[in-house]
Formats: C-alpha cells, structure tokens, sequence
C-alpha cells in the first residue's frame, strides 16, 4: 500500500474532515501563472474625423480575461498624476481586420491598454491589485478606447510582459505637446482628453478600407493579453467575425454587432491553406500563414501573412525562394496604418525580385521626417504580401529577418511558391548534371530545351547560364 492510498483509507475510515484538504495541499504541484481572454464583444465606434464614407474612424471593443492558472496575477494601476508608475499589470491589444478578395488584411490597431483594478468576478476574492485564481476581469469598449490608459505599444517587451515606466508615454506625456524628457518616473500623462485629438490612440481605420471588405460581414475584431510570465501565450488570443452596418448619412456612425462566438485564438489561424510558427520560436512567436488562388490555366495568386504574437525583436524584410523562371506580377503589400508610434516609418514595404527570391523590406526610416526606425512588423500587427505568377506551386521556406538585435538568424516557415529554376530542364526542383547531360546533347543544335536564353541556339551561352545555376534548389 503507497502512502496516497493509505491516507485515502484513513479518510475513508474517519469520513469526516481535513482529509480531502491534506490531499489537495500534497497535489497542488508546481505554480501556475496563466491567463486566458475569455471573452470579445462590443466593438464600439468613438468619434470620426471627415464624413462618411470618406472619413476616419476610431473604436474600441470589450475583452475579459480569466484566471486559469493557480497563482494571482499582479493587476496595479500605472498610478495616478504625480505618483511614482507602476508596471506590475497586464496590456491589452485590439485589433480589426478585414477579407478582401478572400485575402485577410489588418486595417487598424490601437495602441497598447495598461490594465488596471480587476474586478474578480466569479470567484470569492474582492476587486483589487490582481487577478484571483479562477477570477474574471472585463473592461468594456468605453473603458478600452480611453486614452488615459494607452500607450505605445513599442515601450513593451511583449515576450516578456515588462514595460520600463522611466521615459514612458505616462511619464513625459503626449508627443508634441510640452515633455518633461527624458522623464522623471512620475506620472505626468493622465488624461482622455486634450491634448489628444479625435482619434489619437484608439483602433483606427478609414471608412472606406471597411467598405472595401468582401462584404460588410467580412470584418472581424481581435483582442489579446500581454501578461508577464504567462506560461501559454496561445489562449491569450482570440477574435470574432463582426458585421457592419453603413452610418445612415455623411456625419453618423457605424454600427458593428458581433456574428458567431468568439473563438480563442490569433485570427490568422483561421485563414489560408496553412498557417505555422515562425522557426526557431525561441525569442517569441511569429505566425506564418499563405494561400494559393487559381486564377486560370496555369495562373495562380500566391499570398502570405505575416502576424508578429510575441516577437520583441519585430519583423523587418521578407523573401521567398522562386527560382529564376517565374516572373512575378500583380505584387502587393498591405500593413496597417500605425498610430504615431513615437520615431517608427509609416512607409509601405517595397518589393524586390532578385538572386531567385521575390523579397519585401521596410525602407530605410526617413531621418528628415523625424523617423529614427523602419516600419517593421511590432507584436500584434500582421502585413499581408502578394503576387500572381505561372507555374505550380512547390513547398519552400520564406525567411524573416529580425530588425532588434538578438542570439537567431532569420526565421523560417514552410509556404507554398511558384518556384521554378530556368536551367532546370527536367523540371526536378533541382539544377544538376541530368540537366548538364541534356545541354550537352543538344549542344550545337537548335534545342528544344536548352536554349535558355531564347537566341535560337544552345551554346556556351546557355551552358555558363546553366553553370550559374548550377546546384541550386527550390527546396
Ligand atoms: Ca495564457
Ligand atoms: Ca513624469
Ligand atoms: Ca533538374
Ligand atoms: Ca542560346
């Protein structure tokens, strides 16, 4: 007999108290910190600048979180005006996305929420400074878009939850406005109001990316929680389809009512032909998701997304193997627009096709402009990337390039392309000496198929093209 089993008879033999709690005392394991987003609803409309359906718009939505964990989680505020700031709390993103031509695109963000004050539903312990284990927190849609608690969402650490309070936007105050830089570690910005504007901070988007949505019930909302040492980021995701209802006339507002349950993980999950992580994870996750669209006989679009869960070190170009034999056409790239992230490049990425890949990139930051980084991929942003191209599609690994310093090369990921290599004559996905065999017998001759470089002959032209190829691969 074990020594569980022997306490287990003795509990049997006295049927009364204090047994079940020794057992529960000797199972409780290791700690637990955990928390899951538990509900997304109420994507509410703010204010807008401009008159429909030319317009600007800003919003925010609701989300609760839950304790699953068996630990509480610290929940201070960042403090009020003149107080020392507090970073002992989770941050809350919200998103809004849309499909267009069935491709999922981001069509706004907002900044960073600082949580504040848990209510602790469900669960026996008072509203206070944390999370109680099996508690619930919620804050509604009014409460999310208030600018009193957003802030940049560059100054967090998203792997690791930490915010250094020191120089922050609650410490010097709104951009553009009088700063007390570098900052004090008191709290000086502490208001909803002037001197923000109309739309400052809140999840912003323009009338007419919604209106150019499939359909008006084509859009859906995203919420996640960034919490410090949270031992499973993957159910601090979740997202909802909403569908939208057109302002009556120029000056009134959207409506967005919800459309299905809300479903627990990053959006991207639900889109394409396949979606992975970003290999190696170890410095944060980064999704990867692509679809292939026929378009006719041997037409095919290729589009991938890119959405950045925790990855400190952000996103900052991107290429994909295709070979030398496809050309790309149709090429496109969609990002959001940011809120003025203090010193980032709101350029759009440019493309390049070139050494047998097709690559976007951030342009250089603009110093003129006053920018001092590149428009990179931040946690919680996804940019979408596009072209058409003939050809069938072969397995092969995009690689990202990290923009922050740090121990990783690039990333990988799986995806499908039209990869193709001019000089592959057999059409093997590899250049080798099959390939060699058959230039040379055609050598002198018209071709058929070595003539790589269309003059009507194979000759050492081909053969040094060949040659430059030579042991390439899609794969
Ligand atoms: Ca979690
Ligand atoms: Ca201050
Ligand atoms: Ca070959
Ligand atoms: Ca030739």
């Amino acid at each position: 007999m074990n020594q569980r089993t022997a306490k287990l008879m003795i509990c049997i033999a006295s049927l009364l108290i204090g047994c079940a709690v020794s057992v529960v005392a000797q199972d409780r394991g290791p700690v637990i910190l955990d928390v899951e987003i538990s509900d997304l609803d109420q994507f509410g409309v703010a204010t807008r600048v401009g008159d429909f359906p030319t317009g600007r718009v800003s919003a925010g939505l609701l989300t609760e979180s839950h304790n699953v964990g068996n630990i509480n989680v610290d929940w201070f505020s960042a403090g009020t005006f003149g107080q020392p700031i507090d970073n002992r709390h989770p941050f809350i993103g919200q998103n809004i996305y849309r499909l267009r031509e069935g491709r999922l695109e981001q069509i706004g963000l907002a900044w960073i929420k600082h949580g504040f004050l848990s209510v602790n539903d469900m669960c026996a312990d008072d509203p206070g400074e944390f999370l109680g284990v099996g508690c619930f927190d919620v804050y509604g849609s009014f409460t999310n878009s208030n600018r009193q608690h957003l802030g940049p969402r560059s100054e967090i650490n998203p792997l690791t939850g930490y915010w250094e309070p020191l120089g922050s936007h609650f410490d010097t105050g709104e951009v553009g406005y009088p700063a007390a830089f570098p900052g004090d570690g008191l709290r000086s910005h502490n208001t909803n109001f002037f001197p923000h504007d109309l739309l400052d901070h809140r999840i912003r988007f323009f009338d007419a990316d919604v209106l150019a949505a499939d359909t008006l019930s084509d859009l859906f909302m995203e919420g996640f929680y960034v919490v410090a040492n949270d031992i499973d980021i993957e159910n601090n995701f979740a997202n909802r389809r909403l569908t939208g209802t057109p302002p009556p006339d120029a000056v009134s507002e959207w409506i967005f009512a919800t459309s299905g349950p809300m479903d627990q993980q990053p959006l991207i999950d639900t889109w394409g032909d396949a979606v992975t992580t970003a290999s190696p994870a170890t410095e944060g996750k980064v999704r990867v998701a692509h679809r292939v669209v026929n378009l006719g006989p041997d037409l095919n679009r290729y589009e991938y997304n890119v959405f950045n869960m925790n990855l400190d070190r952000q996103i900052e170009s991107i290429s994909i193997p295709i070979g030398s034999g496809v050309v790309p056409a149709d090429i496109g790239f969609n990002a959001p627009l940011e809120d003025e992230e203090f010193h980032y490049s709101q350029a759009p990425w440019t493309s390049a096709v070139s050494g047998g890949a097709i690559q976007w990139s951030a342009p250089a930051p603009n110093a003129g402009n006053n920018e001092e980084f590149p428009n990179t991929i931040r946690f919680g942003t996804m940019y979408t990337f596009w072209f058409t191209a003939a050809g069938s599609p072969v397995e092969v690994d995009v690689s990202l390039d990290q923009s922050k310093p740090g121990i990783e090369g690039a990333l990988t990921a799986p995806v499908f392309a039209p990869c193709a290599l001019l000089t592959d004559t057999n059409n093997d996905g590899v250049v080798d000496t099959a390939d060699l065999g058959l230039l040379i017998s055609q050598f002198g001759t018209a071709g058929p198929t070595s003539d790589f470089n269309d003059d009507g002959v194979v000759d050492t032209a081909d053969l040094g093209l060949l040659i430059a190829e030579f042991g390439g691969s899609c794969s």
